[in-house]
């Protein structure tokens, strides 16, 4: 994580000195290349895998719009508002979401949208792989039988919770203090983080998400989501979250 979180801030430091302004962004041209923000503690992640890794589930210009141009978005926007919070300063994003009030209130609201937005997307990025019909497994699998019956119950549950969020927002599988899984949906980009309550696999149903391909056939989008799930990387946030 270091090693990786280094490597992006080298990114960031050539991003810099390529940019025309130090407030331009320069933006990433492939999945290999980290999409840098200047002038602001946070970065985009790179992708971890080529753009069109998730096709024909998710199409690959959907992909790149959604990682360079939004998530990119957000980051330059939670930089331009931190700059105002020298009390922030060096704070992961996951501590600042989790308390909210500490924020200093005019700049909540923007720390709220676009840190939210940093932190839901860069879990999304981390959970998305093809996974060729493989569900989850072991301590997860047992967890979703004792909170839904089944995996099947949780998919139940989990798409009529993506399907009904109304607008923008996301739904989320998630922990708590009493370790049972939850789903749960938020509007815009709030965090389960902000509620005290841990996510690990979350599902973007912003309609920047999956126009492109779906258009406003948001249940079709939501049942292709099922083939790119990286179970072990939830998984792995479980195991985390009880330890
Ligand atoms: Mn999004």
């Amino acid at each position: 994580m270091m090693t990786r979180r280094q490597a992006i801030r080298t990114g960031a430091v050539a991003g810099v000195a390529l940019a025309a302004s130090p407030g331009a962004m320069t933006q990433g041209h492939s999945a290999e290349r980290a999409v840098v923000t200047a002038d602001g503690p946070f970065t985009v992640p790179p992708l971890p895998y080529a753009y069109d890794a998730l096709e024909p589930y998710i199409d690959a210009r959907t992909m790149q719009i959604h990682h360079d141009k939004h998530h990119a978005a957000y980051v330059a926007n939670l930089n331009k508002a931190l700059a105002e919070a020298p009390s922030l300063a060096g704070k992961p994003i996951e501590s600042i979401l989790r308390d909210l009030d500490a924020v200093p209130e005019a700049i909540r609201t923007a720390v709220r949208n676009n840190g939210g937005g940093h932190a839901n997307h860069t879990l999304f990025w981390e959970h998305l792989k093809k996974n060729e019909g493989r569900g989850p497994a072991g301590e997860l699998a047992k967890a979703m039988e004792q909170a839904f019956g089944s995996f099947a119950g949780f998919q139940r549950h989990f798409s009529e919770t993506a399907t009904r969020q109304f607008g923008s927002g996301w739904a989320w599988l998630t922990t708590g203090a009493n370790q049972r899984l939850a789903v749960e949906s938020t509007p815009n980009q709030d965090t389960p983080l902000s509620q005290g309550r841990t996510p690990l696999l979350g599902i973007d149903v912003w309609e920047h998400a999956y126009y492109l391909k779906y258009q406003n056939r948001r249940p079709e989008y939501i049942a292709a989501f099922y083939h790119v799930i990286n179970w072990d990387v939830v998984a792995g946030r479980l195991r985390k979250a009880a330890g």
